[in-house]
């Protein structure tokens, strides 16, 4: 953990004190001559116009997910089958995030059973809406257990993957659209129910409908499913990258949530890692994990917990559906709107004394602050290398933007830092806050912007 405000020093200790060290993920564009070490961070990789490069999906965050999914069957009688209390548990969480972080989403009912069941839509706001690339799961469990991997693993996948396209501000050119299915293990009720309902113009508009139902198998496979060409392609170029071998996906051919779009006559794709069925020792070859046993031997049992699941696997899948979405979708990543709001009110700085802050309130920017978020400053002062600058987010998060410095003499700060504050809600009052960390010398902040 970085000391975030570096101590006062007197001016004669300073020469040799610098008090530089590697930034966080800030880098600085200062106008004019820079004597202040620009922070070095490696700068993220740039989205092409066109197809811009899919982002790492934090496995961390996806098992969090699980995490919260396996608390969910838990606390209600150890499942999240359908009808059970432990469903709508589970669509309620999936539905907080995605709300907070900015989605359309759309709850809708149907009966299966004698027993109310619930598919979550989201529509992530933009794109063409008659080109729509639609990545679903279903999120119900077997009443036997806690579902984890069939299909908790698929569910917060996907999640995730909306979550990062949230926090990446990304503007796709085709409309992005997730789904989490009720119902599935009853025989594809929810998904079947939400392609009936769906008029055939809004079908035709669905250029590609992925589908990820187990992809965190304990003794792992990686399975691609072969019903569209070009869809096959997207995720064996991506395994490619990784040096991972894959195999045709046959043993689920009808038997997921993909069935009813293919037969709507929708192009489908999706990965699977295996169930029920034994690793041969080939597969074992290749893949690693044990020949002779089952993919998940714990396949629709009490068992399906959140021991139940391959990191390494469950990380590999998310990024190839991150891979195809972006692949898919088209687009860049760019600062949603460029909203800029700004301060110019002057706030003195006090010499060698407590640090001061200059609040901005910013409204309406959905979701959260973009992982390149632009924080412009302008303070005037004698011997810049006196001051520590930090933004501070909504949440309170401190990210230092820059450190004090016994060699640099020159005066003022005008400079535009680039912050990855994508872990910062958008909407709040984010505050610059400066301190003088040396006697002598004085100066104020003249102001300071955000452009989202
Ligand atoms: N995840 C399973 C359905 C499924 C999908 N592919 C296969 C292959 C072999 C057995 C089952 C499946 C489920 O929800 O039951
Ligand atoms: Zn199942
Ligand atoms: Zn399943």
């Amino acid at each position: 953990m970085r000391e975030l405000n570096g101590p006062t020093l007197p001016r004669r200790s300073r020469r040799g004190a610098a008090l530089l060290t590697a930034g966080a993920a800030v880098t600085a564009t200062l106008l004019g001559v820079s004597t202040v070490p620009a922070h070095a961070v490696p700068t993220a990789a740039v989205a092409t116009a066109r197809s811009a490069a899919a982002p790492d999906i934090s496995v961390a965050n996806v098992k969090a997910h699980l995490n919260q999914l396996q608390s969910i069957a838990t606390a209600n009688g150890g499942n999240r089958a359908h009808g059970r209390s432990g469903y709508k548990a589970s669509l309620d969480y999936v539905k907080g995030k995605l709300d907070a972080a900015g989605f359309t989403t759309t709850v809708q009912q149907f009966t299966s059973n004698g027993a109310v069941g619930y598919n979550l839509i989201a529509d992530w706001p933009g794109g063409d809406a008659d080109h729509i690339v639609f990545a679903g799961s279903h999120l119900d469990s077997v009443s036997r257990g806690a579902g984890i991997n069939d299909n908790g693993s698929g569910s917060a996948g996907i999640l995730e993957v909306a979550l990062t396209v949230a926090k990446q501000g990304y503007k796709p050119d085709k409309h992005l659209r997730f789904a989490w299915w009720g119902a599935e293990e009853l025989g594809l009720v929810g998904s079947q129910h939400y392609v009936r309902q769906l008029p055939a113009t809004e079908r035709r508009k669905i250029d590609a409908y992925l589908n990820f139902d187990m992809i965190g198998s304990p003794n792992p496979g990686y399975f691609v499913y072969d019903d569209d060409t070009r869809l096959e392609g997207v995720f064996k170029d991506f395994f490619a990258t990784r040096n991972i071998q894959t195999e045709i996906e046959t043993e689920g051919d009808g038997r997921s949530d993909h069935a009813p779009f293919k037969n709507a006559g929708v192009a489908v794709g999706g990965l699977f890692s295996g169930a029920d069925y034994t690793k041969t020792a080939s597969q074992a070859a290749k893949w690693g994990g044990t020949a002779g046993q089952p993919f998940d031997r714990c396949y629709h049992s009490s068992c399906d917990t959140t021991a139940n699941i391959n990191d390494t696997a469950l990380d590999n899948n998310s990024d190839a559906i991150a891979h195809a979405v972006w692949t898919l979708s088209g687009g860049s990543t760019t600062p949603p709107g460029g909203k800029v709001f700004e301060s110019k009110s002057a706030v003195a700085i006090p010499d060698a004394g407590p640090a001061v802050e200059s609040p901005i309130t910013v409204s309406g920017v959905p979701g959260n602050a973009s992982a390149a978020l632009k924080a412009g400053v302008d303070i005037k002062h004698s011997y810049r290398g006196d001051l520590v600058v930090d933004l501070v987010g909504p949440s309170n998060r401190s990210y230092r933007l820059k450190d004090s410095s016994s060699t640099d003499s020159a005066a003022n700060v005008v400079a535009t830092y680039t912050v990855n504050a994508s872990a910062e809600p958008a909407n709040g009052t984010w505050k610059l806050r400066v301190q003088d960390v040396a006697a002598q010398d004085t100066g104020s902040i003249s102001g300071w912007k955000l452009t989202f």
